[in-house]
């Protein structure tokens, strides 16, 4: 293997260059060159400064992921960016693409900073479960102020290099093609200079002086953090900057960062940052398959999924028709998109300019020859399957051959939606979750007949629109909503068995889920596909409606709703089920927690071990990356096959057989080898 790490002088400076494809991670090889140049131009007396940057795409993205869990191997960074940062000749980072991690606190423990304006900047290491562990959250702080490092180490997004330098990050923006010379002018100039160090500053005294920010910041992001181990430890982190001297903030900083990384939660995170790579990789689809040109995008229906799916590509800059049946309809449509675009710019998060630009974009029509020139249709049209048969029909009689014809039906079968068109290979199905402009998931379900450069096409452009993709056979539910019915299955089940429904939101809540079955029934409606009729009680659902109990929209559903939609469990309700499972005839129990949560998550895996056999799914972590992105699953488990191999695949058998549920082949198979789902 070419050593990663090479140098060259220009003139009295050393310029140490990485070239590490394809993110210039920092593992062994990196570091042992690093270590190598910097010493050896440290002990050069002809070296009077040193430039560190990197070749490809981004400066150093961070310590190599894939190095984690496994024996470390020297050298440590840490004992090469204390050598850097001691020297009294300047050392400057010049940095482009994204310094993240690890690659960060190698600038940090650089005396400079200078960075092309395309720049980004970060510590996301609280994404994968850790903190910087390269004192990365003891040198921020006291460069930046703990008021700004706080954002950066706890939040984890990467900053602009505007922001960067605004904060007093970066002491330069220079260049964008002119990195390389325009750092080296700058180290030359700062030849001769005392040199500023990081682990010196004092700006940290902020935190000293008004100790609650750190309790404040926490307080701000309790919802974002809510169940997380490593922003609370990030805090700890920043705090002891404040409260302790430098070296001792580092062995704090390295304790906190060793607990994390020995964590079920870290492995968890960690898991999840290559499944989310991994599941835009289709097996049996050539990395160079070509794409098919996406220009223009046709969309059918103006509703709540075809006006958020028109988003996505609108706010990707991608011209977009869309068509309705009524002209009131598709005025409704487009007048729902703009206030949508107006909500986000006065949250700030969006400029007038932009949504102008998106709203241009957009072509409303009633017109079905409107469509003939989009390179992609999708239709978000009532769930029925004539319906979506008679459009796709026509939608192939009017749209230009070679384009893409996709559906969004959320169950239904693609290969006989496929059918009503001549063009099965062209029919592919793009499954948006709502709302669709905000859902990171696309579940893209592939047919019997879908072409490769398709696939290809669509993965590629769910990238394009901020989408997380996984692909899915056609199944009834594909992935997400199958799993999700033998969930909701128990769900009712231990209601008309004895269970409290709010144990039941609770039981979820305290797994981590954002919300469970009932106030999700709550939020979208209890009397959805309702058949209006008072008098006819069949499920329990009809007799909470015939009690006018129709969810949140009304103020009572499953619970009770005041003004600021807190929610309260209902005597009116708990009366209603028990009446309910008296008529059904159904002995009630004392349930406990412990057997709520297995019955509702153990029949999950036990789904998406059958996902796995019928090769609905490429992979199990296909699986988490659906439930992370489109259903909420908490983050820091890893997803419901991750989570279950954490537990153990013979303790998932055992659960379901204790409860008396069944046990797939696929998943007694893998228990009885001791294997898992996720290699
Ligand atoms: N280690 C190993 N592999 C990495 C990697 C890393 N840090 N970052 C990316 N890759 C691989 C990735 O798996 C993919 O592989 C390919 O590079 C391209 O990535 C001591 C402890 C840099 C913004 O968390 O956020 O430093 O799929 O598809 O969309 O304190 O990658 O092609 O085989 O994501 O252009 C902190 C992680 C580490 C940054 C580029 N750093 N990376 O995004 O490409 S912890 C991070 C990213 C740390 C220190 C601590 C992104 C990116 P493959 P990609 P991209």
């Amino acid at each position: 293997m070419t050593d990663p790490i090479s140098s060259h002088r220009d003139g009295e400076v050393l310029v140490v260059v990485s070239n590490n494809p394809p993110v210039n991670a920092l593992g062994q090889a990196v570091r042992a060159g690093l270590k190598r140049e910097v010493e050896a131009g440290l002990a050069d007396d002809s070296v009077k400064a040193i430039v560190i940057r990197c070749d490809g795409r981004t400066f150093f993205a961070g310590a190599d992921i894939t190095e984690f869990g496994k024996a470390p191997q020297g050298p440590s960074l840490p004992e090469t960016l204390d050598a850097m940062e001691a020297s009294d000749k300047p050392v400057v980072a010049a940095i482009h693409g994204t310094a993240l991690g690890g690659g960060c606190e190698v600038a940090l423990a650089c005396h400079y900073r200078v960075a092309v304006p395309s720049a980004k900047l970060g510590l996301p290491e609280v994404k994968l479960g850790l903190i910087p562990g390269a004192a990365g959250t003891q040198r921020m702080p006291r460069l930046v102020g703990a008021e700004a490092a706080l954002p950066l180490v706890v939040g984890g997004d990467p900053i602009s290099a505007k922001k960067a330098q605004s904060i007093g990050l970066l002491d330069a923006i220079v260049g964008e093609d002119s990195l390389e010379a325009d750092a080296v002018a700058f180290a030359r100039s700062k030849i001769g200079q005392s040199v500023p160090r990081a682990s010196e500053g004092t700006r940290n005294q902020d935190g000293v002086r008004d100790p609650d920010i750190f309790d404040k910041f926490r307080a701000s992001q309790a919802r974002k953090i809510r169940g997380f181990d490593a922003p609370n430890a990030a805090i700890e982190a920043v705090k002891a900057a404040g409260e302790l001297p430098y070296a001792e903030g580092v062995k704090k900083e390295r304790e906190l960062f060793g607990k994390l990384m020995s964590g079920t939660q870290s492995a968890a995170m960690r898991h999840y940052f290559f499944a989310e790579r991994a599941a835009n990789k289709i097996d049996d689809v050539p990395a160079d398959t070509p794409l098919i040109p996406i220009k223009r995008v046709g969309i059918i229906g103006a509703g709540t999924m075809g006006g958020g799916i028109g988003m996505n590509f609108l706010t990707a800059g991608i011209p977009v028709t869309i068509l309705e049946m009524q002209q009131e309809a598709l005025d409704r449509g487009a007048k729902t998109i703009r206030k949508n675009y107006e909500n986000t710019a006065k949250r700030g998060r969006m400029t007038e300019d932009a949504v102008e630009k998106a709203m241009g974009l957009l072509k409303p029509t009633l017109d079905y020859s409107e469509l003939a020139d989009c390179d992609l249709v999708i239709e978000a049209v009532y769930e029925n399957m004539d319906v979506k048969k008679q459009v796709f029909a026509k939608l192939d009689e009017v749209v230009k051959q070679g384009a893409i014809l996709a559906s969004n039906t959320s169950y239904l079968d693609i290969d006989e939606i496929a059918t009503a068109t001549k063009r099965p290979g062209y029919v592919v199905g793009m499954h948006f979750f709502s709302p669709a402009n905000v859902m990171k998931l696309l579940e893209i379900v592939r047919g019997r007949e879908t072409r490769h450069d398709v696939l290809a096409t669509v993965m590629k452009l769910a990238k394009t629109i901020g989408k997380v993709a996984a692909v899915s056979g056609v199944c009834p539910g594909f992935i997400g909503n199958r799993m999700l019915s033998p969930r909701q299955q128990q769900a009712n089940a231990l209601i008309m068995e004895g269970a409290n429904y709010w144990d039941i939101d609770d039981v979820l809540l305290e797994f981590g889920f954002p919300m469970g079955p009932f106030q999700m029934g709550d939020l979208a409606g209890v009397d959805i596909g309702w058949h209006r009729d008072p008098n006819r009680i069949e499920t329990l659902r009809d007799a909470l409606c015939a009690a006018g109990r129709w969810g949140q929209k009304v103020g009572k559903g499953f619970y009770d709703y005041d003004e600021a939609r807190n929610r309260t469990p209902s005597d009116e309700t708990r009366q209603i089920i028990a009446d309910f499972a008296a008529k059904e005839g159904k002995p009630q129990r004392e349930i406990s927690k412990d057997e709520i949560r297995e019955r509702l998550l153990y029949p999950m895996v036990d789904e998406g071990a059958k996902i796995l056999d019928e090769k609905m799914a490429q992979r199990a972590s296909d699986i988490d990356v659906v439930w992370i992105n489109g259903y909420g699953w908490p983050l820091y488990t890893g997803g419901p096959m991750f989570w279950a191999d954490t537990i153990g695949l013979k303790t998932v058998v055992e659960g379901l057989e204790k409860h008396g549920l069944p046990v797939s082949d696929y998943l007694r198979r893998k228990a009885d080898a001791g294997e898992r789902f996720n290699a």
